[in-house]
Parts: C-alpha cells; sequence; structure tokens
C-alpha cells in the first residue's frame, strides 16, 4: 500500500536536547532537509524536564555549553560555576532562538515507531498521534538518562496527596511550607532534591535504599573578573577538554595512592574534599577506581567526612555505603546535604531494614511503620542508555525491533550504529563514550562525526549505510574488554544497566566506552578517514 506520510526529509531527528539541536544546526549546513520530532513542549530534554528544586551541573558551566561557534561562547555569560536548571535551559532557549532552529522542529510529539523500507532505502517515523513522516536518515538523539522510572509498588495511583517523579516535575511552581514530605531515592537527583528542599518544608522523610558517597559541589557566583579570565580562556580550556579521557578540567594525579607517605595521602584528599566539582572524582590518585585497596582507604576517608558533618552517629552509619567503593557509582555532588539531616524535622528510613510495603492513600507503609505525608517525591532514576530506545519501536531490515536485537546484550559499532537498522545513527548510544563524559563535549563529537558522514553520502550519492556484522561484533567486543579492571563494573547501578523496576534489567552490562572520549575520537576518525571502514554504503 502507498503510505500517506505529513512531510519528507532528507533526514528526522528524535529528540531537541542537546544532541538533536546541535544536529539539526550541522545537517542544515550542509542544505539538508531536516524534521526534528520532541516529546516535550520546549527544546532542552534533560534541562526542559528535570525541573525539580535544586536540578543543576555538577560539570563546570562553561565547560558544559556548546564550544562549536566562537560567538556564541562571547555573548554567553554564565552566572554560576555550576548552573542551576532554570539558567541552562534559558540558555538552550537562546542557542535555539540564535539560530533559528525552532522552525524546523516539530514539539509535543513522541515517536512511537519507526520502519525501514528497504525497496524505498528509507525510514517511516510514525508519532504516538498516528501522523507519519519520511527520511533517508534517522538519527537518534533520545538520551541517555530520559527514560524515567518509577518503583513497581502497590498503591501508587492511592495516593491521595501530591506526587512527583524528579523527571516529570510540573512547570508551576511547588509550594512545600508546612507540608509533610516523603523523597525516595538518594541517587545525585535525590540528593540535589534533598538538601534543597529541606529547609522550605514542614517535615522530610528520606526513604533511602542504598546510600552513595557524595562530596561537596562547593558551587559559587562567577565573578566579574573570573567571568573575563573564563572568556578568554576558552581555547585552552577546550584544548584541554579534548585530552582528558571524560572531557572534564579534572585530570587524574599521576601518582598510585601507596606511592606516596600517609601525610601527604591525607593532604592531597583534603585539598581535594575542598575543591569544587568532581576534582574528587577525576583528579584522585590513579588507582582510586581500579585498585580496590586504594578504593577501600579513601572511601574510609569520606566516611570520616560524613561521621564529621552528622551529628546523630546512627544516621550517620545509615548515610555512609557499605557495599560499594567512592566512585564505582555516579558522586552526587552536594551543597549541605549531610547537614540537612542535622534539622529536626529531616528524617532517614533504611528501606533494606524496613522496606516499602505499599503506597496508602494517605502515604507509605513500611515493614514497620505507617507514615502520612502532603507529598512523595519520586527521584527514582532511570532505564538508562538502553532504556529511551526500548520504548520507540524501531522496525530493522528483517523485521526485528532493536530492542529484541539488544535484549540479551547491546551490539552497536562505535556506538553509533547497530546491524540490520541502515541509514540510523544514534547519537549518545550505548558502547559510545558519551556517558562517561562531560557529555556535549562528546555530543559535539557524536554529532560532528555523523554530519560528516552525511556529507560523505551526499557528494557520493551514496543512500544506504549499515554496518557490517564482523564490525559491530569487534566493537562491542573492544567495548567489553576496556571496561575489564575497572571497580565499577562490580556494582549495580544505571552506569552497569541495572533498574529493578523495569522487566529484564538484573544483569551487569557494559553500557559505555571507557577507553577515554580521546580514543573513543581517535577510532571514530580513522574510520572515516579510510573511508568508512567497517560500514557498507551503496
Ligand atoms: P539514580 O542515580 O539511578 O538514583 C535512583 C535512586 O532511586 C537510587 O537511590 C535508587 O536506589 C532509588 N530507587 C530506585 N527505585 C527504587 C525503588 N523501587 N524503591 C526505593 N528506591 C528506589 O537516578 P538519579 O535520577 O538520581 O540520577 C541519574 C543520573 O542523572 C545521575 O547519575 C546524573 O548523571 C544525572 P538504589 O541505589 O537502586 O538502591
Amino acid at each position: 500500500p502507498t503510505k500517506t506520510v505529513t512531510r519528507t526529509t532528507d533526514a528526522i531527528v528524535i529528540g531537541a536536547g542537546i544532541a538533536g539541536m546541535y544536529q539539526l544546526y550541522r545537517l542544515r549546513q550542509l542544505g539538508l532537509s531536516v524534521q526534528v520530532f520532541e516529546a516535550g513542549s520546549g527544546v532542552g530534554g534533560t534541562w526542559f524536564w528535570n525541573r525539580y528544586p535544586g536540578a543543576r551541573f555538577d560539570s563546570e558551566s562553561y565547560t558544559y555549553g556548546y564550544a562549536f561557534d566562537d560567538a556564541l561562547l562571547a555573548e554567553w555569560n554564565w552566572g554560576e560555576h555550576f548552573a542551576a536548571q532554570p539558567e541552562t535551559l534559558r540558555y538552550l532557549n537562546h542557542v535555539a532562538d540564535r539560530f533559528d532552529l525552532r522552525r524546523d522542529i516539530q514539539f509535543d510529539s513522541r515517536v512511537a515507531g519507526a520502519d525501514w523500507d528497504e525497496a524505498e532505502r528509507r525510514w517511516t517515523v510514525t508519532l504516538d498521534s498516528g501522523e507519519r513522516f519520511d527520511c533517508r536518515f534517522l538519527i537518534t538523539a533520545l538520551g541517555p538518562l530520559s527514560a524515567s522510572t518509577m518503583p513497581r509498588l502497590p498503591g501508587i495511583d492511592d495516593f491521595q496527596g501530591q506526587s512527583f517523579h524528579t523527571s516529570k516535575w510540573p512547570h508551576e511552581p511547588v509550594d512545600f511550607a508546612g507540608k509533610r514530605v516523603a523523597v525516595i531515592g538518594t541517587g545525585a537527583t535525590g540528593v540535589q532534591v534533598i538538601q534543597t528542599i529541606a529547609p522550605l518544608v514542614g517535615s522530610l522523610t528520606v526513604f533511602q535504599r542504598t546510600p552513595n558517597w557524595a562530596t561537596p559541589l562547593l558551587n559559587a557566583e562567577i565573578t566579574e573578573a573570573e567571568q573575563a579570565k573564563i572568556k578568554a580562556g576558552y581555547p585552552a580550556m577546550f584544548e584541554l577538554l579534548r585530552q582528558t579521557p571524560g572531557c572534564y578540567i579534572h585530570q587524574a594525579d599521576p601518582r598510585g595512592t601507596f606511592e606516596v607517605s600517609a601525610e601527604e595521602r591525607e593532604a592531597f584528599w583534603e585539598e581535594l574534599y575542598a575543591k569544587p566539582g568532581f576534582a574528587i572524582w577525576m583528579a584522585n590518585f590513579r588507582d582510586m577506581l581500579t585498585d580496590p585497596k586504594a578504593n577501600a582507604l579513601f572511601s574510609e576517608f569520606v566516611a570520616r567526612k560524613i561521621r564529621q558533618r552528622v551529628k546523630d552517629p546512627e544516621v550517620a552509619e545509615m548515610l555512609i555505603p557499605k557495599c560499594h567503593g567512592f566512585g564505582t557509582r555516579r558522586v552526587p555532588q552536594e551543597t549541605h546535604y549531610y547537614e540537612a539531616y542535622n534539622l529536626p524535622h529531616v528524617s532517614l528510613v533504611d528501606i533494606k531494614a524496613t522496606p516499602i510495603e505499599r503506597i496508602t492513600a494517605s502515604g507509605i507503609r513500611t515493614s514497620d511503620a505507617e507514615r502520612e505525608f502532603d507529598m512523595i517525591i519520586y527521584a527514582t532514576g532511570f532505564d538508562a542508555v538502553t532504556g529511551s530506545f526500548d520504548r520507540v519501536r524501531f522496525t530493522g531490515t528483517d523485521g526485528l525491533t532493536l530492542k529484541e536485537k539488544w535484549q540479551d546484550g547491546t551490539q552497536t559499532y562505535l556506538g553509533l550504529m547497530s546491524h540490520g537498522f541502515p541509514n540510523m545513527l544514534t547519537l549518545v548510544g550505548p558502547h559510545n563514550a558519551s556517558t562517561r563524559c562531560n557529555i556535549p563535549r562528546c555530543i559535539e563529537q557524536n554529532v560532528e562525526w555523523v554530519a560528516e558522514l552525511m556529507r560523505y553520502a551526499q557528494e557520493k550519492g551514496i543512500t544506504r549505510i549499515e554496518t557490517t556484522p564482523a564490525a559491530e561484533a569487534d566493537w562491542s567486543r573492544h567495548v567489553e574488554e576496556l571496561a575489564g579492571g575497572l571497580l565499577y563494573t562490580l556494582v549495580d547501578s544505571w552506569m552497569t544497566g541495572i533498574n529493578r523496576n523495569v522487566e529484564g534489567r538484573t544483569t551487569r552490562r557494559v553500557l559505555q566506552y571507557q577507553g577515554g572520549a580521546p580514543a573513543y575520537r581517535e577510532h571514530c576518525d580513522a574510520v572515516a578517514k579510510a573511508g568508512y571502514t567497517g560500514m557498507t554504503l551503496s
């Protein structure tokens, strides 16, 4: 049957977050027609959705913004070293306006599925509304942390008070005054919410399953003098970011933990604890994330800090992770997080000891108590990296969906494509360096590589691009091998693909390329330079 489509373009991009916006910009420069679909009613992706109180960068603002346009860099003044969500969303809206991006973005449009048509060598994209569109190249910019997940608890819909998942936070202001609030979840998001609302609420009860090693963010406003210095330093800073493994301004210390004296070690760790941002995670001794003994010693240092900061020793012990070492899960960055537990109206419930049995009409019932709340905040995270792909029905050459193909292990080439899904490019997909990265830096690399591939295809009249099974198998094996020896692979977290709120997400997986962004970039560049090895172009 002839298909009826609303619009036919050279490319469709799914998602208008940081990746999708920049991809649109780059493809337009090639003279391609592009249609972007965005589920939200505005641009910004993560920064559009995650409006919960306290949402902010853990990367230095100026390392996070787009680097591709000098005029944009020159005109934008970040207000804080670690900008809060409203500022970031303002920035992304500014970018959308400045480059006139909105005219090719259709908002409030969630993509339900995409079907490959081998005869036409084109994709048909179907929206939730049933509307269909058609394109030669399909580029996904779905976001690695966009498929939010709720606990699988009975009674969630029975609750009569207000309740929110942090990533679906309402646009209207939420009033906390005098409210009895529950927060479930103590990951990077939970920590930001808890420390921010603690002083505003009537009472706060935190339901913690696993504590995390949180360390001080030490945010500050950017002074005028700093602003000038940041602007003048942009070229050198971006050059440095190209060289560090995760494109952060922090670099591992070349020394091993046990190569220095105990005094020197302690002094160095004190220094790191007083440094803003991720320095403590990324500029620590070089063996901190590979040597269990080094890791345990540093974890003990951070545990001491927690004990010093939390007045009630029992609560302090509950907040100290016992089953994983520092940095083997995402390190939440905090501002007076631990001090929040010193407030008389804040309490902590260990739900490993006393599990939540159900959500009731008036609150939360654990195995030992029933508590009443006016508001429940679910800071329960995401079906990371592959979850956003699973929620779209991508159907490839042999009728297999991508979800089915990746069911028993993700298979990709360069984390940017998968065999059986021709002409589909997966920005920030599994197996690329992006989710171990100061993400816009890796996004720019992904986007620019894809744009160059599109330019090449245009020049050579190529209408079909697919990776070979052999190249895909090699890359996937390489990615698995690189993760060997890293302590994080031994721990359950979104970084290892675990999410017990999702059917089948109980086995650890390697989702990220761990060889570092520079090596990843070299791989990608070598592939392009050699005329796109590992791929069939026709
Ligand atoms: P995370 O880091 O995945 O944290 C989710 C939190 O929610 C974590 O503490 C979980 O406990 C907890 N959780 C999840 N499901 C449940 C259920 N069913 N019951 C109780 N507690 C639960 O997500 P975030 O949003 O904080 O951060 C995601 C990333 O966004 C972050 O790393 C940054 O890169 C930005 P668990 O640890 O699984 O025991």
